[in-house]
């Protein structure tokens, strides 16, 4: 079988794991044992990006050198993987000395076939994506187009990498590689980013010290991406120059299949410029690259500005590692953006996790089995009734269905055919009623009923056990069965029926996935700093456990637009209730949302305030709410405001909303209030 290798990016340093990382990191896990049960040899790669400008300016505003920023923070990245089942085989650090080497070693493979020249570079480069840009990618005001923040003028002397040569290389590796990018519209935006014709790319500075030195020029230290992206080699020994690297042999391409995970903000590095440097030095790149999408948190951005970066540690702590692991990987579907809701992780924990699975092994095992069939896996009586047929028929091709979503990185589907067989094995209990069974004196039906049940929840113990392996391993203890035990060459996915043996003693222990009742609910919730809008909605607040920097006094509630000079002015802060009577407060239901073209702030709303046509206001909303997470809400309006014009949109009312040092948080009605109600 060919060999399995899965990577995620290296992180940067300058941030401890939060759980657009976790999401990552996980994924790979979640691949890794995957694959480790169907036999195949398979290696997870994860580690840390530690070079770079981004990481010298975060040390020196800690007061720290580079290295010792380094040093400490692998330490949270090790925990917070270890915390959350994440069992990499390898760590890599790109400021070890063992990638150091490998990454020179890429350097001059490419430099001696030609492709790296000395040249000067003149352009601007934007520190927070340790980005080249040209003046027309740039927004007004010269900012980066992802970090909306300026960028910085550079210009010194440089090795070139002749990337323009690789335009139709590339162009043509792609057409013989329809699977190289997934999913498919992304490799589009791929494909149509090269056919614009690439630049040559500048792969050393000058001008600071913090990276890998250039092989037989050290002044040059090499970017920080050439070096980063090294690191899938490197880890592996490769590239192989005079000494043998047994695991680049065994897992780089074309031996092995290697899968690099990544986040959609950096798949240009990865299905661009890595193929390009790999076909420069004579290397097969990868087999795939897999871009998935991006997370928000309850309908907002994670920003470092907002400092509301979700930690993983406290929502494993509140709610479970494996409860934790199984709602990233179904709720969000792998590719496509998703939000992170405490609300429907609360929901699939309660009613899929505990409801579904957890009473499935509950009313048979803790019960039936031990009150009926004294303790013990009954052995299957026959004959089969249609309802017995159905499911063992259901069992298989769930089976199947989970492998197939698998093998195409589709977590969250083959979670889905799970369910489908804890459904269909749920509605065969309610069918057959053990129960009733059991008051017979004659037990066989019970027991091939019993039987049917367990070899169901047997094989759903395998499927989960990539995504939950801590609770894959309590479900096959209470049904007395050995760990389940990954080795090359044997394929443990269920495949045929009635792999459960007969006889062995079971252990029902505790519920497999307590129910968090009302009560539990809000005390997790409130250690979370989390606050629900209302019910079933999108939680509100992240915050306390989680906002590293929550010391700043908590500042005033503001409005989303600057106040006018008249109350900035006044001196008296009491008003007339006539004065209050002036202003217009409306509720307002916001029907579209969407970003303002190169402003960085402002979202276009439409609501219905009650008017005869939708009405237009621009929020200064962007950096805090992702535009679909608005639409739906009712929200209280200033709707005699005098309009005014904001990038050339007409703004016809204002949003209110307050902030804290958690974020910012647009205004509620509590109920389903009539759009255009007063509000006074
Ligand atoms: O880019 N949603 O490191 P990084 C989903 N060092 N995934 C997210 C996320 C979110 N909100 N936020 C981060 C770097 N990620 C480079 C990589 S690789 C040779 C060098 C995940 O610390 C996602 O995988 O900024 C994203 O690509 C990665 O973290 C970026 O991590």
């Amino acid at each position: 079988m060919k060999p399995f290798y899965v990577t995620t990016p290296i992180y940067y340093v300058n941030d401890r794991p939060h759980i657009g990382t976790a999401y990552s990191t996980i994924a790979a896990d979640v691949l890794t044992r995957y694959q480790r049960l169907r036999g195949r040899p398979a290696r997870f790669l994860t580690g840390l990006d530690e070079h770079g400008l981004k990481i010298a300016r975060t040390a020196e505003a800690q007061g720290l050198t580079p290295q010792e920023l380094t040093d400490q923070m692998q330490e949270p990245f090790r925990q917070t993987w270890k915390l959350l089942s994440c069992e990499h085989d390898d760590f890599i650090r790109t400021t070890e000395r063992r990638h150091k080497r490998k990454a020179q070693a890429l350097w001059r493979m490419i430099q001696e076939r030609g492709d790296i020249y000395l040249g000067e570079y003149e352009d601007w480069y934007c520190v927070g994506c340790e980005t080249f840009y040209t003046e027309k990618d740039l927004l007004e005001g010269k900012l980066c187009p992802q970090h909306l923040k300026p960028v910085e003028r550079i210009k010194e002397s440089s090795y070139f990498f002749r990337l323009s040569k690789y335009t139709q290389p590339l162009l043509d590796y792609y057409e013989a590689h329809p699977d190289f990018v997934k999913p498919s519209a992304r490799f589009n935006e791929v494909k149509s980013f090269v056919r614009e014709g690439l630049r040559d790319l500048s792969l050393s500075r000058t001008s600071f010290r913090w990276g890998i030195p250039v092989p037989g020029d050290p002044e040059h230290v090499m970017y920080v991406w050439f070096d980063a992206l090294s690191n899938y080699m490197s880890a592996l020994g490769g590239p192989v120059e005079n000494e043998p690297a047994p695991l680049f042999e065994q897992f780089w391409p074309p031996n092995g299949d290697l899968v690099h995970l990544v986040g959609k903000d950096i798949l240009r590095f990865h299905a661009v410029y890595w193929p390009a440097f790999l076909l420069a030095a004579g290397l097969t790149p990868p087999t795939q690259i897999w871009a998935h999408g991006w997370l928000t948190v309850n309908g907002q951005k994670m920003s470092k500005s907002l400092g509301n970066f979700l930690r993983p540690e406290p929502l494993a702590e509140a709610f479970g590692v494996d409860p934790l692991r199984y709602y990233l990987m179904r709720d969000v579907a792998f590719g496509q953006d998703g939000d992170f809701s405490h609300a429907n992780l609360i929901a699939r924990l309660n009613g899929e996790l505990a409801n579904g699975l957890g009473n499935l092994l509950n009313r048979v095992l803790a019960s039936i089995v031990q009150k009926s069939l004294g303790g013990r896996i009954p052995a299957p009586t026959g004959p089969d009734t249609a309802e017995d047929l159905t499911l063992q028929a259901e069992a298989l091709r769930c089976a199947r269905a989970a492998a197939e979503q698998l093998d195409a990185v589709a977590p969250q589907r083959a979670l889905e055919a799970v369910w489908e067989l804890v459904s269909a094995a749920n509605r065969y209990v309610d069918r057959t009623e053990p129960w009733a069974l059991a008051k017979l004196e004659d037990k066989s039906r019970l027991s091939h009923v019993v039987y049917h049940v367990l070899e169901t929840v047997r094989m759903i113990g395998v499927m989960i056990s990539p995504f939950m392996p801590g609770k894959a391993h309590e479900l096959r203890e209470q049904m007395g069965l050995h760990p389940l035990m990954a080795t090359v060459g044997c394929d443990l996915w269920p495949s045929v029926w009635g792999g459960l043996p007969s006889g062995i003693t079971t252990q029902p222990g505790k519920p497999l996935f307590p129910r968090l009742d009302k009560d539990q609910e809000a005390a997790a919730l409130e250690n979370l700093g989390v606050k629900l809008d209302a019910p079933g909605s999108h939680a509100a607040a992240t915050s306390k456990a989680q906002s590293p920097k929550s010391q700043k006094p908590a500042q005033e509630p503001k409005v989303t637009e600057p106040a006018s000079p008249a109350t900035q002015a006044s001196t008296d802060t009491s008003i007339s209730y006539d004065d209050f009577a002036k202003v217009e407060l409306r509720v307002g239901l916001v029907l579209t949302a969407e970003p303002v073209p190169k402003s960085d702030k402002l979202l276009r709303l439409t609501l219905d305030a009650g008017d005869p046509a939708p009405r237009q206001i621009l929020a200064g909303i962007a950096q805090h709410y992702a535009p679909e997470a608005l639409v739906g809400k009712r929200v209280i309006i200033v709707a005699n405001l005098k309009p005014r014009k904001l990038m050339g949109l007409e703004s016809q009312g204002m949003v209110l909303a307050a902030s804290d040092e958690t974020g910012l948080f647009v205004s509620a009605v509590a109920g389903d209030v009539k759009p255009g109600s007063l509000v006074k």
